[in-house]
């Protein structure tokens, strides 16, 4: 898919009381907005048109935009984030996303479902069941999506340890090729796919994005690195260590359409 536009969000002042299960410590925000302005640079050198939104303090997770909706090139959805400090980031994005979509659908109650477990590979998007997307909130994507012509499959993560959301744990590399941690590399899911497997110390890592054929990947993990640049794809390694101990990762931080 070409990325033309990406809205993002710097982390606001309370960023350190958001969700998070890492075990990583508080976060240094001065080094995460630093962090987030690098990736904001990523994305522009890639030829992508930012919206960047102003922080918003009153909800500590609004810097992971992703999960606040599902844009495809046919249409977007708002998701119905699961965990309820999450649920008001929807309509503060709400705004933004009408400036750019004119029909948007809604994840009704009730069901539930964050963007960050939707993840697409050309035609077939992959639906997570976890934590925060239910079986309902899953069902509902998956009929919008099926009228705009794709496929659809879902994989249930609950259990899986370390993957708050499906895309903690795979990313499409291109339309056909997926990175996919250990736990889920036998998914029957992802039988039509290629397979990058992304060793279980470097989980993380999994965690990347594809912007107009360049990969924005985490830095400090040279395993996965040498494996995508042996496949010959093109890398950006960002460091995301702020982003990281609050459970976020690269795909998190942008909307991109
Ligand atoms: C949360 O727990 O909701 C945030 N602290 C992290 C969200 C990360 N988002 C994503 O993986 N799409």
């Amino acid at each position: 898919m070409i990325v033309r536009h990406a809205i993002v969000r710097p982390p606001g002042d309370s960023f350190a009381k958001g969700l998070t299960v890492s075990g990583l410590g508080p976060p240094d925000l001065t080094l995460a907005r630093t962090q987030h302005r690098t990736y904001c640079e990523a994305l522009l050198e890639c030829g992508v048109a930012l919206t960047s939104l102003p922080a918003d303090s009153d909800f500590p997770d609004s810097t992971f935009v992703e999960d606040t909706a599902v844009l495809t090139p046919r249409g977007a959805v708002l998701a119905r984030p699961g965990a309820a400090s999450r649920v008001g980031e929807v309509n503060a994005i709400r705004p933004a996303l009408e400036s750019f979509y004119q029909n948007l659908r809604e994840i009704e109650s009730p069901g539930t479902l964050d963007g960050g477990d939707v993840c697409e590979a050309g035609e077939h998007v992959f639906i997570g069941i976890s934590e925060r997307t239910n079986e309902e909130g899953a069902r509902q994507l998956a009929l919008f999506l099926a009228k705009e012509g794709y496929a659809t499959a879902t994989v249930d993560i609950r259990g899986v340890p370390g993957i708050l959301h499906l895309k903690s744990g795979i990313a499409a590399l291109d339309d056909y090729r997926l990175a996919v941690v250990p736990e889920l590399l036998a998914h029957p899911a992802f039988r039509s796919h290629r397979i990058v497997a992304v060793a279980a110390e470097e989980a993380f890592a999994a965690n990347c994005i594809n912007v107009n054929d360049r990969i924005l990947v985490a830095s400090g993990y040279p395993g996965f690195g040498g494996a995508l640049r042996g496949l010959d794809y093109d890398l950006v390694p960002l460091d995301m260590s702020e982003f990281r101990k609050m459970d976020g990762g690269l795909s998190c931080l942008s909307l991109r359409f």
